[in-house]
């Protein structure tokens, strides 16, 4: 039986992203197998509804206005695009839609009323809606919630201790914020972080301890390989060691065994081995489509071969159960 532990030390973290790296795998891929379904991988699709001119200066990413990125700059999408592109995905076997705005954080204005309304739509799709639009305040959780999203995404991505060098314009204390908020309107949290930063093994382990030692561990924990873009202060970072990566889906595993871990940004740079490797360590989420956000993901057709040659099953929604916003719907399907 699996016992969610709420109280890891660093030194306990640590110990276990330090061991040899095939025991390593071999005790995250024993945790996987006690969950059943373990050959189950959620596929999750990206749509960029609000794309580049954000505010904030996180030094990884391409759609900060200050940087000079080859970024075409799209206003808020309309619903019946979102629509459109939420089936297509559903037809390929998503059975989560991820919606991501490059904004600091949600003002009440007519944006708003506009994303609420896709949440709106998505979720008739009988799909699982998920949505990243920077902070939130308890009240447009709420909104969020009531309108029928199922889960929140917004990324720790490093430790507390080497923020302030990836982002200055807010602070750890304002995610951590938002993702009390989150949980308030009782939405599913999903969170993670990015490898490949130049953060050490101790700023991964800080960060994932944060993640573990929440009141609930998040439903979804993305680890993103960064992608370095070209016009980012990040742009010559060099591409983490797959090895690096395997260790952090197979600690994040360990310590988080109900989570589901996503394999985030950076399988582009993949081989299917490297990939085949992530799954086994315990990774059992990815985001698929030609297109992260920004960036190119590996094509649609690619990954299906993979599944295929792998004998992975893509997971179908709410396999979880639904979550209260979401309950009058399962009484009546
Ligand atoms: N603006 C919102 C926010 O920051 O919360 C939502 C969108 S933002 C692009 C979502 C996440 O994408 C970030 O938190 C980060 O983890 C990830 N991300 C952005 N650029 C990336 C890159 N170049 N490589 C890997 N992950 C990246
Ligand atoms: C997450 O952790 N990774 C996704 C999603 N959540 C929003 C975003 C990855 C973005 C990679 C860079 C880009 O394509 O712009
Ligand atoms: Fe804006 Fe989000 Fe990119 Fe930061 S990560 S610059 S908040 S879109």
């Amino acid at each position: 039986m699996q016992v969610l532990k709420h109280d890891w030390t660093t030194d306990e973290i640590l110990t276990i992203y330090n061991k040899p790296f095939l025991d390593l795998v071999y005790e995250a891929a024993t945790i996987q197998r006690e969950n059943k379904d373990y050959n189950e991988v959620q596929i999750s699709s990206l749509i960029s509804i609000k794309t580049g001119g954000c505010a904030e200066d996180c030094s990884y990413c391409p759609q900060a206005a200050r940087y000079h990125t080859d970024l075409d700059v799209q206003a808020l999408m309309q619903v019946n695009q979102v629509v459109d592109a939420a089936v297509k995905a559903k037809e390929g076997g998503a059975s989560r839609l991820c919606m991501g705005a490059a904004w600091r954080e949600v003002r009440d204005n007519r944006d708003f009323d506009r994303v609420i309304d896709m949440v709106k739509a998505v979720n008739e799709l009988d799909m699982e809606v998920c949505c990243t639009l920077g902070m939130l305040t308890e009240n447009q959780a709420q909104r969020l919630a009531d309108a029928g999203l199922y889960a929140y995404n917004h990324n720790l991505d490093t430790s507390e201790e080497d923020y302030k060098r990836i982002i200055t314009t807010r602070t750890y204390d304002d995610r951590l914020n938002t993702i009390k908020n989150v949980r308030k309107a009782k939405l599913t949290v999903c969170s993670g972080g990015i490898v490949g930063l130049g953060e050490t093994v101790e700023d991964r382990v800080s960060m994932l301890q944060t993640l573990a030692n929440m009141e609930k561990h998040p439903e979804s924990v993305p680890i993103n390989a960064l992608v370095p873009v070209k016009g980012t202060p990040l742009e010559n970072q060099p591409l983490i060691p797959i090895w690096e990566m395997v260790r952090m889906i197979a600690t994040a595993r360990i310590i988080m065994p109900k989570s589901v871990v996503r394999l985030s940004a950076g399988r582009n740079e993949m081989s299917t081995l490297e990939q085949a490797f992530c799954f086994m360590a315990g990774a059992n989420s990815i985001f698929a489509g030609d297109k992260l956000l920004t960036t190119p993901n590996p094509a649609f057709v690619d990954d299906m071969a993979m599944f295929e040659l792998l004998g992975l099953k893509s997971r179908e929604a709410f396999k979880n159960g639904r979550p209260d916003n979401l309950k009058k719907k399962e009484l009546t399907t």
